[in-house]
């Protein structure tokens, strides 16, 4: 670990002082570490073939023709990426599902592209992590 000098204007500073305080962190460096490892993830580019964890999360209208089947068909057409999925009932028409995934981030990513391009999915979003190859 090093330690380094930067030099930030006051709102900057209070903006993320205000950022860390309201995510719980008590150490201003932890937060400016976190916001920069973030930064970082968004930026890096990543080779297809790299190995990941991702969790997806989407809505769908259950009601919609066959809907729930297909999202059940392309998950076990693809059971290798797939770890497990959790789901809410959030009202009497929609369900929220939380599935957790792992492989090759390409592959990851075409899977829940699959899954969310569905007509009757109305929210979906992929959370990918960088893992090592002994995690997949
Ligand atoms: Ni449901």
């Amino acid at each position: 670990m090093q330690r380094i000098t930067i030099t930030l204007e006051d709102e900057f500073l209070d903006e993320i002082d205000r950022v860390a305080e309201q995510r719980g962190y008590t150490s201003r460096s932890e937060a400016i570490r976190d916001l920069v490892r973030a930064g970082l993830l968004s930026e890096e580019p990543v080779a297809g073939d790299t190995p990941c964890v991702a969790a997806l999360t989407y809505v769908y209208d259950h009601e919609t023709r066959e809907l729930a089947r297909r999202l059940t068909d392309e998950q076990h057409e693809h059971h290798d990426l797939t770890v497990a999925t959790m789901h809410v009932h959030l009202d009497h028409h929609q369900c929220l599902e939380v599935s957790v995934l792992k492989g090759r981030r390409d592959e990851v990513a075409a899977l829940a592209n699959r899954i969310t391009s569905q007509r009757g999915v109305t929210f979906g979003r992929l959370h990918t992590i960088s893992a090592s190859d002994d995690a997949v």
